[in-house]
């Protein structure tokens, strides 16, 4: 049976009487399609055209699927005919040969139709879904948070101030303040919106715009928290390896070696306290003491003494957001975690339970030098049927990027925005 395909062209060969073009198509995303033209079946006119046609043509054709086991897909299209839909009106500036990172960062609008980039978008697009999944099946309920917001969830200094009408808003940096007062109504609340932070340090995992999976229960304690985090994070990426199109992703941008994967596949994460992470980074000869906050060069040194994600738990107050709920047994430290991916790539998720108690909590905002009038309708919920409460963010974008290895976060997101960039499109 004949069989049509929509697609644009990636590459061409000609050999002889036949023409070879490998497509990009809407039937079969993140595959290459080869398509076979023969001077004996579309005649020798057509078989001309079709050897001149540029790159990114837009064709639609129609042909026999004919086995090929030399193809990793293992067809090819024998052309019957086609129709051309548009010749470019220039050459393409990307192809066919590799392209650095400028043209690729240049062109952006043009690089996220090359098929590695293809292949991320896909691999994205199924984590969300597996994530999603978890939520759904564990009876959390989906909300949606505003991202104009009236005051800082983390550091003031991330801020992107916007204008209200003659007054400053800003833009989300979490939705963690707003979850919090939906688990009154709904009890176990997550979201996936935007989030933003305007980072002036250029390094390979921050983006000045991300995406946030966010999640916020009643009832839920720190421990609870430590092991929900396992649960939807290796549910993720059991499902990942499961998915006949994602493994195949995966092991071709890891090469093959998937087995940090299936490690990461298996219940309880490791644990690491602060006190016992800083102890591992002296032994291991950095420069840290109790009381500093780890970077990114510390979490990747603690990363490669394991190989599984890590809960980072247990930190000095004074170095975690005023919202951390205070460990009464120990004063100095909140209930807060972080979870660390391995191979050096770190923190993916930033979560803990939330101090619930209205004196604490308004002593901790005033210590952190904020304006308790900002908070007042957060403090408004440890008024009124307060609960212990925990919740947590996760990076997508950091998450896509550790699943395929990517050397910088940037290749993450369709059009990233990065600080250093004086103008984006
Ligand atoms: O600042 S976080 O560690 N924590 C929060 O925002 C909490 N208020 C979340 C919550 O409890 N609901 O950010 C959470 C995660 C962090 O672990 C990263 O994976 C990601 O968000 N993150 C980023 N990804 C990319 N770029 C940037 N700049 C960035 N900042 C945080």
């Amino acid at each position: 049976m004949d069989l049509i395909i929509h697609g644009w062209i990636v590459r061409k060969r000609v050999h002889g009487g036949i023409v070879f073009l490998d497509l990009r198509t809407l039937e079969y995303p993140g595959e290459i399609i080869q398509a076979v033209f023969k001077e004996d079946i579309i005649g020798k006119e057509k078989l001309e055209e079709i050897s001149k046609l540029p790159l990114e043509t837009s064709i639609i054709i129609r042909g026999e699927k004919v086995r090929n086991p030399r193809l990793k897909i293992g067809f090819e299209i024998l052309a019957k005919d086609y129709k051309i839909t548009q010749k470019p009106l220039e050459e393409f500036p990307l192809g066919p040969k590799e392209h650095g990172v400028e043209a690729i960062m240049k062109y952006k609008h043009l690089s996220i139709r090359l098929p590695r980039y293809v292949k991320v978008w896909l691999i994205k697009e199924k984590v969300l879904k597996y994530f999603r999944e978890w939520f759904e099946k564990n009876g959390w309920h989906e909300v949606t948070p505003p991202i104009l917001v009236s005051s800082a969830c983390e550091e003031t200094t991330t801020l992107f101030e916007v204008g209200w009408f003659g007054n400053k808003a800003y833009l989300s940096q979490s939705a963690q303040l707003y979850l919090e007062a939906m688990i009154f109504s709904l009890g176990k609340v997550w979201s996936l919106t935007p989030s933003f932070r305007a980072e002036k340090s250029r390094t390979r995992r921050h983006l000045c715009e991300y995406w946030h999976l966010e999640w916020e229960a009643a009832w839920m304690g720190f421990e609870k928290l430590m092991k929900m985090i396992d649960e939807f994070v290796s549910y993720c990426i059991r499902r990942l390896l499961e998915d006949r199109e994602a493994r195949k992703i995966i092991e071709e941008f890891r090469g093959k070696d998937i087995k940090i994967l299936e490690l990461a596949t298996e219940t309880p994460y490791e644990r690491v306290s602060y006190d016992e992470a800083i102890e591992i980074l002296q032994k291991k000869g950095l420069d840290v003491k109790w009381g500093d906050d780890l970077g990114a060069d510390e979490e990747r040194e603690l990363t490669l003494e394991f190989e599984k994600p890590i809960h980072l738990h247990h930190f000095p107050r004074i170095i975690k957001a005023f919202y951390m709920k205070v460990d009464r047994n120990r004063p100095e430290t909140v209930l807060g975690t972080d979870l660390l991916l391995p191979e050096g790539y770190g923190e993916v998720i930033g979560a803990g339970e939330r101090e619930d108690d209205y004196e604490i909590l308004l002593q901790k905002i005033k210590e952190f030098g904020l304006n308790p009038k900002d908070y007042q309708w957060y403090l408004d919920l440890r008024k009124y049927g307060s609960v212990p409460h925990s919740g947590g963010g996760l990076g997508v974008e950091r998450f896509v990027m550790w699943i395929l290895k990517l050397p910088h976060i940037r290749e993450t997101q369709p059009f990233p925005r990065l600080a250093r960039d004086k103008r984006f499109i």
